[in-house]
């Protein structure tokens, strides 16, 4: 069905959404500049030194993936799972059950995503950036139903030309159908939902596969006796407002397929931050320590690979059962510096050392942009800063309310 090709009673905002993610991204950056690691198992490492097992795993190609090996997961276990080359090298492993390890590059896998981003806003009149790898677009004025699916073929060999890596792309008529479109069959995957098919397409999945519901959701869900969409969008949505609030109303709408969000592009960010959970509370200082400069350290990279200064520092703390606490200091002017931005937030962190900790966050935020207007130099005098250059008001007792 063309775009003008309307059915009397559907919405007068037929809209065509595609959303591409690239495929184990930082993985692929990797084998972009070292061509041997192509086909193998590679993992990255946030906060990894090479030949240690410190740090956690920020992304895994699928061989790796095929051994167990996740995001997120502690670099020790990994390791567990697959072995490094190099340590098994002339040892009793095969060596087709090891995997190259490779430290965290942001601002090369900024430089890459900065063409990818290029590419994308030659091909789509809107473009929403959402992480570094993934992005919604609005391609109405581009394509129609008929042709979605070579407008996406298209795309894809155009990242994997000019690029270098591989993408999955999702199209469809709403932003939320078009994320789980782009997921659906990874990596190198194409799905296109046709307006009309969006309900059916969803209805066989998993609950949590639709926006807006968490691990927690799905689980309450769950008890309800909803465990796919569409047992979801079956529901008495007064059921799910007496349950979940207006939130229930919503997540019972985008199970049906109705999502009336625009692609709207996005603003530059307030802030960037990086959290991460242990596996279970724990009140090892060290550990902690070691956990807060790690994600002090992916911060800071992001930060550099962005052309970003930043004034203000916090941290989040979540203690059992789900207490969250944040903390920041603000600095006398605006700063690109990794090892400050760890030495404050363990300094921030002092006082729950050695406490039991769930989850542990850092956040930069108060950001310049290299292209934008320059910090003036009234910031570097302001009198209300002490001289320590540390604000009175924001004694680190306050709280960052959005933080996410
Ligand atoms: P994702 O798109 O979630 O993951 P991915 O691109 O590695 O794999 P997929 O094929 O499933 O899309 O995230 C993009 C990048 O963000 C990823 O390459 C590394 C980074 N990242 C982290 O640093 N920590 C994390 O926990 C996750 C999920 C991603
Ligand atoms: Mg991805």
């Amino acid at each position: 069905m063309g775009p003008s090709a309307r059915l009397p009673g559907t919405a007068a905002r037929d809209r065509i959404v595609a959303h591409i993610d690239m495929d184990c991204f930082y993985a692929a950056c990797e084998r972009l500049r070292e061509p041997a690691l192509r086909g193998e198992p590679v993992v990255v490492g946030m906060g990894y030194e090479p030949g240690t097992d410190s740090g956690a795993v920020a992304t895994a190609s699928y061989e790796a993936r095929a051994f167990g090996v996740e995001s997120a997961m502690a670099l020790s276990e990994a390791l567990e799972l697959l072995p490094r080359k190099v340590d098994v090298a002339g040892s009793d492993h095969p060596v087709d059950e090891a995997g190259f390890y490779r430290p965290v590059d942001m601002p090369f896998y900024e430089s890459v995503a900065a063409e990818a981003r290029t590419l994308l806003h030659e091909r789509a009149g809107t473009v929403r950036e959402v992480s570094i790898d993934e992005a919604y677009l609005d391609v109405t004025d581009r394509t129609d139903w008929e042709a979605a699916g070579a407008f996406a073929r298209d795309l894809k060999s155009a990242v994997t030309d000019e690029v270098g890596v591989t993408a999955s792309v999702g199209v469809a008529p709403t932003m939320s159908a078009a994320k789980i479109a782009s997921d659906h069959d990874k990596p190198d995957g194409l799905v296109v939902v046709e307006p009309g098919e969006v309900a059916d397409f969803l209805a066989p999945l998993d609950v949590e596969a639709v926006h807006g519901v968490g691990p927690v959701t799905a689980g309450e869900l769950r008890t309800l006796g909803i465990e796919t969409a569409g047992d979801l969008a079956a529901a008495d949505p007064s059921v799910l407002t007496d349950r979940f609030g207006e939130r229930g109303r919503q997540v019972h709408r985008f199970a049906r397929g109705a999502d009336d969000r625009d692609v709207e592009p996005r603003g530059r960010p307030k802030s960037l931050s990086r959290e991460s959970a242990f596996t279970e509370a724990t009140a090892d200082p060290d550990r902690q320590v070691d956990r807060l400069r790690t994600l002090a350290d992916g911060v800071a990279e992001r930060a550099k690979g962005r052309d970003v200064l930043y004034r203000t520092i916090s941290i989040k703390v979540v203690t059992p059962p789900f207490d969250v606490s944040t903390r920041a200091r603000s600095l006398p002017g605006p700063v690109a510096d990794g090892e400050l931005v760890a030495g404050v937030a363990e300094e921030l962190f002092a006082e729950f050392l050695a406490d039991p900790v769930r989850k542990l966050g850092v956040r930069v935020s108060n950001l310049s942009f290299a292209d934008g207007e320059q910090p003036s130099l009234a910031q570097w005098t302001d009198p209300a800063r002490d001289e320590h250059g540390r604000n009175p008001t924001d004694d680190g007792q306050r709280s960052l309310t959005e933080y996410d």
